[in-house]
Order: C-alpha cells, then structure tokens, then sequence
C-alpha cells in the first residue's frame, strides 16, 4: 500500500477543499501538482477518482506554514485545481477557504488558542497581503459550532469574522489596472477592477440577461458564454495578468438592480461555470466597483452613505455583506466579511 499523506478536509465559506501543511507536501512544484490532481481525481469531470467535487468551488487546496513575517502568525498558499483539465494555479486567491485556515493552524499546533476568540494573522501568498481571521476558541481547541448563518450554507456555525487591508492591486498592480472606472471591450462597458480579486463588471442588460436567472441557465446559454469569454480574453492583458486562457482569474460579474433589498444583484462566471454564490474576495472587488463613479455598477446599486458601509450583494443563493470602510477620499481602505467554516475529515490521503 501507498504511503498516506496527512491532510485535512474542511468546508470555509461556500467552498471546501484539503488543507495540507506545507512540510507535508512534496516541495517540487511539478510534483505537488500532480499529487494534487491525484488528490482530486482530476481532469475528469465527475472526479470520480478522487476526492473532488465535480465543480470548481469543491476542487481547493490551501496549503499552511507557521509564517516568519512579523506581525503574521501563518503563511497561506491557495490552489485551484481545474476540475476537467490537469491543471492546477496559484494565479488566484480564495477567501472562502480562507476562512477554514486559522482553524487548521490551530488544529495543527501552528498558533495557540486563547480563550474565546483567537485572532490569527494570515499572509496570503498570492496576493502578498495580510487577512485576520477571528476564530472561536475554547479550552485551547478551535470550535466549530454556533448560530452564525451565510447564505449558500445549510444550519448554523460558529462565526469566522474576516478583515482585509489594502487589498487593491492584489494581482493586477492597480484597483483601476487600466486607470479607468470604465472602457468599452467587445462593445460591453465594463469596469476592470482589483480589490482582493481580479474582476470585470458589466450590467447583466449588456449582455441580453436580467441578472436573476438561475446558474444553471446561464451556464447553459452558449451565446452568453461565448462573449463573455471573448471579453474576459481581452480584458487579461488590459489588467495585467497576461493570457488568461488557462487562468481561472478574472471572475466575470454580470450585475443589476438588488432585487431583495440588497446594494446590488450579481451573477458570477468563475470563469467557465457560474457561482452559486459569490467569491468573498469577488464580492469585496464587486462592492468597490459599486462606490466607484463612472462604473456601471455605481447607478445599479444603493450604495448607502457615510464611511462605513454595509453593502449587501446579492448572488444566487442569497446574498453577501461586504463592510466596507472608506477612507476620506471615498476609496475603500478596509473590508470585512461574516464566514464560518467546519472540520469534515482529519486524516490520511492516498494519491
Ligand atoms: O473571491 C470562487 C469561492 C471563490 C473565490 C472563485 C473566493 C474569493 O467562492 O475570495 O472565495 O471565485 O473562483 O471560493
């Protein structure tokens, strides 16, 4: 029998995936990958020779080290691993399942638990930022359970506050890559913006939908998904990131009028399938592209007023709330958001 390899299974957010130390995987990129792959049964669709869910938000990997930065207690690496192509990236970041990481570097010893609440400073590798996750802590061990409800999750969970600084640029150098709130690509309008994850934002009317159709419709609607890739391929080297042909970055964002009291109603291509929700990091990019004037998502939303805003996106399985506090400028200087996370499977994995 084949040597196990020590890893974690855990839902963060709306999403789930392995969580691996560092130290246990093989440190030769080419060969993590592949283990990776072998892990999830990919490429093939159903995955059905691993551990994947047969859709990108079940194909995650988050791979944690004690951190050497000051101030930072780990260091988080996020993969996405394609489902139906061996293909494994670290071009994007993934705030849903970074919500499960402060309790995996406690389960793992990384940082000790306090009584309560235990703050752990995360440095996202991707993105060279830092994110504080709030963990419930009790008798030196991370808790799981509570009454903490997202939309996209059955029942309740302990809370998992999440805070991000200075997240603009994070991939593409600037929140604005092109140093504009809005060019016109393909003949649609769009705003390609940066704040935590790379995004293009367009009206849902631009592209001949309402914006409050069902995943699965709009996955299914070839027209639709033939031009927004068509943009999504123009806007990659407008924002910096090159050819995007096998990157799952920029996430497409179709936007309209909130339609259940919310700031704004979303519909999310990740590239190829579309999110049953919305990426936390893609709602953070969202949010800031509804406070940015000249965006075609600034007259769509009800962008409240003051500095601190609760801006509340709408997605299809509900929606998320983005706090958003805004320096004096009017720019957005701090984000946070409500996750919970759970422990599914502590163990050994076989590739
Ligand atoms: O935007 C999916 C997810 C994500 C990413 C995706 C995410 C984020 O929901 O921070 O969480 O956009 O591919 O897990």
């Amino acid at each position: 029998m084949s040597e196990g390899t020590r890893c974690m299974w855990m839902r963060g957010g709306t999403s789930k995936g392995g969580y691996f130390l560092a130290e246990d995987l093989p440190s030769d990129m080419a060969a993590r990958d592949a283990f990776l792959l072998r892990v999830m049964g990919s490429p093939d669709v159903r995955q059905i020779d691993g551990m994947g869910g047969a859709d990108p938000l079940t194909s995650k990997v988050a791979v944690v080290a004690k951190s050497a930065r000051e101030g930072v207690d780990v260091d988080y690496l996020f993969l996405q691993v394609f489902v139906d192509q061996p293909l494994v990236t670290d071009a994007q970041n993934c705030g849903n399942i970074l919500a499960g990481v402060g309790a995996f570097a406690i389960e793992r010893g990384l940082v000790p638990a306090k009584d309560g609440e235990t703050p752990v400073a995360i440095y996202m590798e991707n993105t060279g930022q830092i994110a504080v996750a709030r963990v419930a802590t009790q008798g030196g061990e991370a808790m799981y359970g509570g009454e903490a409800r997202i939309d996209g999750v059955p029942g309740g969970a302990a809370a998992v506050p999440l805070t991000f600084k200075d997240t603009a640029g994070s991939s593409c150098g600037a929140l604005l890559p092109t140093g504009n709130a809005v060019d016109v690509v393909e003949g649609v309008d769009v705003t390609m913006i940066d704040n935590g994850m790379p995004c293009v934002v367009m009206r849902a009317s631009a592209m001949g939908i309402t914006g409050d159709e069902a995943p699965e419709e709009l996955e299914a609607n070839a027209a639709l998904r033939k031009k927004l890739e068509a943009i999504r391929l123009a806007c990659g080297p407008m924002m910096n990131l090159g050819d995007v042909s096998d990157k799952s970055v920029p996430k497409m964002t179709m936007v309209s009028p909130p339609v259940n009291g919310g700031a704004i109603g979303t519909r999310t291509l990740i590239p190829h399938r579309c999110h049953k929700a919305i990426g936390v990091l893609g709602a953070v990019s969202v949010a800031t592209a509804c406070l940015t004037p000249g965006s075609p998502a600034y007259d769509l939303a009800d962008r409240g007023t003051g500095s601190e805003r609760n801006l509340s996106v709408e997605h299809p399985t509900g929606e998320m709330t983005v706090v958003a506090t805004l320096d004096r400028a009017g720019a957005v200087k701090e984000a946070a958001i409500l996750r919970t996370a759970r422990k599914l499977m502590d163990g050994e994995i076989f590739a």
